[in-house]
């Protein structure tokens, strides 16, 4: 697996896995091959046992300062759909382990939106969202208007995408497009205690209750509603299940499996 614009650590502590974007020069801009690196990345720890939560995150400066501008500039519209960089960010949405986003700095354009991609995002106080596309003649492309709008409401998300202007982390948070503020210095450390506390859970509740969280944006409540009944009933069938109630009833530390 190629790392050159990222760096990967599957092992940060146990079950927890860190993606750290690595193009400071030019503030992690997402390059198709920087995208490609987090969409391979993502299928391999999705698929290995040792992990159970993932984060992501940038440097102190920027998280990510958007898609690769030079590399887009000029790029035809046939250029944009044979290149189908869609599959990269469809991988993020697929992947069935939780990712935290940890955010410093700017996170920007495909920024804003791959953090927006993620489960959860802890911000450093330094953190700037925006959507600037506008700025450069065209709009989001990957989600950035439908992310963005379920996130924060209309007329919030429709004066960031239309003027491009970027909100502070307390905005962010006020509006609700962020879990939590915390200082610079401990932003890992601070992302790193949320995902030890998911982490130590039924990695298979986790999936299923993940899945039936992102299944609201695409039903109806009747429709989620039964979604996630399927998936309260499936957890039954599984090891785990019978541990944590068991668990609870002798009062002790229930151990999860994944099974
Ligand atoms: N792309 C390429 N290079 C970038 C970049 C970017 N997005 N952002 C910054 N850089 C480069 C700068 O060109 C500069 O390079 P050199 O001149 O040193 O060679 C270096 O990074 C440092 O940047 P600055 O000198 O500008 O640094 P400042 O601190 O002064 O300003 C800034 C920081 C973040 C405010 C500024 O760099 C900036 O405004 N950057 C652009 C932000 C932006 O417009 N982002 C949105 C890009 S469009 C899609 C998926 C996603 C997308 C589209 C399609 N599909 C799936 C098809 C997403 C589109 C976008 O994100």
């Amino acid at each position: 697996m190629a790392t050159e614009f990222i760096k990967v650590n599957p092992q940060i502590e146990k079950h927890i896995a860190l993606i750290e974007l690595n193009r400071p020069k030019e503030l992690n801009a997402l390059s198709r091959e920087l995208m490609l690196e987090i969409r391979d990345t993502l299928r391999v720890l999705d698929e290995d046992d040792n992990v159970r939560v993932i984060i992501l995150t940038g440097g102190e400066k920027v998280f990510a300062a958007g898609a690769d501008i030079k590399q887009m500039a000029t790029a035809t519209a046939i250029d944009m759909l044979n290149i189908d960089q869609f599959s990269t960010w469809d991988q993020i949405k697929k992947t069935k382990k939780p990712i935290i986003a940890a955010v410093s700095g700017f996170a920007l354009g495909g920024g804003c939106e791959l953090a927006m991609t993620c489960d959860m995002i802890i911000a450093s106080e330094t953190a700037r969202f925006g959507q600037p596309e506008i700025k450069i003649g065209t709009m989001p492309g990957a989600g950035g208007t439908q992310r963005l709008t379920r996130a924060i409401g209309k007329v919030r998300a429709m004066e960031m995408v239309l003027t491009g202007k970027f909100i502070s982390a307390e905005e962010a948070l006020q509006a609700g497009l962020i879990n939590r503020i915390v200082p610079v210095e401990v932003l890992r450390d601070e992302t790193l205690k949320l995902a030890r506390e998911i982490a130590k859970l039924s990695p298979v509740s986790v999936k299923l209750a993940k899945e039936s969280v992102n299944n609201t944006f695409n039903s109806t409540l009747d429709e989620g509603l039964v979604f996630e009944r399927k998936n309260f009933y499936l957890t039954f069938a599984s090891e785990d299940q019978k541990e944590g109630m068991k668990a609870f009833v002798e009062k002790r530390v229930a151990e999860f499996k994944g099974r």
